[in-house]
């Protein structure tokens, strides 16, 4: 175990309660809830930021991780209507949006031939006539076709309601999913477990424990995941100490997540456009206090399209040691939400330069990161 100390505690002037929080991460420790909501109510960012960095370095040194991925979003067409998404269309306005056939996403996978991506994220909205069945053929062809490839997909609200259509237990429906070669579950979906704020943004989708659920199961088979959660609209700072309590609970008892994500709301073209957005330097406590909090988590993540570049390579000080990477992302989950990229993609030059720009080391990873290279 490393015992490098920060000294975080020796800083004059801290006030009791933050002089506590300073020594339990100058021993390894885990912070409380009581102590993490204090840490969002009252901690000043520069106390933040030097906490988050410490743990990160310590765990990380300066390395930070990208990934070689794509994403393929078969459809857009969804049986939900979540307040804060701009890229779902119901069914009945499906010609608004789109529906890709497995031989269209095999082609697009086709078109990485002889690249060297390491993983292909799949994830779109919940489509009525797209069933497990149809998952599990694309899962077949993907793998035929380049069985290295890592696949990172679908999340637990698309699982959901895949195994429920097929009557499936989550067991069985992910074991089918997993023999015909799906790798890994992304984040999403998780939002904020709360159940009065769920209630209010995203009614009708997987609950709190469903997503729990679908997530431990999937551990429980081998498989690894990521997680999200949704920040900056009607949450307070009880709900978000309240989401990642939970992860920390089942992540002490499967270790089965890889990387927590947060997710800043963007307020574009959606129900909930409204709201304002919250500033950067919200979101650099959100992404600090996460640091401190998910003691279990290995990995903190900026996705950097939604984000933007430069606040992504601010996250680098506030504990995030994984930029995500992506260097050709079509996803449109954002774009459409009004994120600052609106076309996002970057080579794999520029974005060891953003992460050297601010005095990182740019280490390439695999999905399970195993270093695939340093620069
Ligand atoms: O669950 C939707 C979010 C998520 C908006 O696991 C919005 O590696 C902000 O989870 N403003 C899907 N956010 C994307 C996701 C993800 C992305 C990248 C990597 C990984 C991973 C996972 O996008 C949804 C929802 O929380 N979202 N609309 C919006 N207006
Ligand atoms: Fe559908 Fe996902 Fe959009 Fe919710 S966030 S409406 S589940 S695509």
């Amino acid at each position: 175990m490393d015992t490098l100390k920060s000294g975080l505690q020796a800083l004059p002037g801290l006030p009791p309660a933050l002089h506590a929080i300073a020594a339990k991460i100058d021993n390894g420790e885990r912070i409380s809830p009581a102590e993490g909501l204090y840490l969002f109510e009252s901690a000043p960012l520069a106390i933040l930021g030097a906490m988050a960095n410490h743990i990160r370095e310590k765990g990380h040194g300066n390395r930070t991780y990208f990934n070689r991925n794509f994403h393929i979003e078969p459809t857009n067409v969804c049986v939900f209507s979540c307040k804060f998404c701009s890229y779902s269309r119901l069914y009945a306005h499906r010609e608004e949006g789109w529906e890709l056939s497995i031989d269209e996403m095999v082609e697009k996978v086709k078109a990485y031939d002889g690249k060297p991506i390491t993983e292909v994220h799949v994830v779109g909205g919940v489509h009525p006539k797209m069933d497990i069945h149809f998952f599990a053929e694309l899962l077949k062809r993907i793998k035929a076709h380049r069985p290295d490839l890592h696949i990172k997909g679908f999340t637990a609200v698309e699982l959901d309601y895949m195994f429920r259509k097929a009557k499936l237990s989550r067991l069985e429906g992910m074991k089918l999913l997993r023999e015909a070669g799906l790798d890994s579950l992304p984040g999403g979906g998780a939002e904020i477990f709360d159940p009065s704020i769920r209630e209010q943004i995203c009614a009708d989708k997987v609950d709190a424990e469903g997503w729990l659920d679908i997530h431990a199961t999937a551990h429980s088979l081998g498989m690894h995941s990521n997680a999200t959660m949704l920040y900056g609209h009607l949450e307070n700072y009880q709900h978000r100490i309240d989401h990642m309590e939970r992860l920390r609970q089942l992540q002490d008892k499967t270790k089965g997540f890889n990387t927590f994500i947060p997710l800043k709301f963007r307020n574009h073209d959606n129900e909930m456009s409204h709201l304002p957005e919250v500033t950067a330097i919200e979101d650099m406590k959100v992404y600090a206090i996460a640091r401190i909090y998910l003691d279990n988590f290995p990995h903190i993540k900026a996705y950097w399209p939604m984000l933007g570049r430069e606040q992504a390579q601010l996250t680098l000080g506030f504990g995030v040691n994984d930029m995500d990477g992506t260097i050709d992302d079509s996803t449109k989950i954002y774009s459409m939400a009004g994120s600052e990229e609106q076309n996002p993609s970057l080579t794999t030059e520029e974005l060891v330069g953003m992460i050297h720009a601010v005095g990182r080391k740019a280490v390439e990873r695999d999905t399970l990161y195993n270093v695939v290279q340093e620069f």
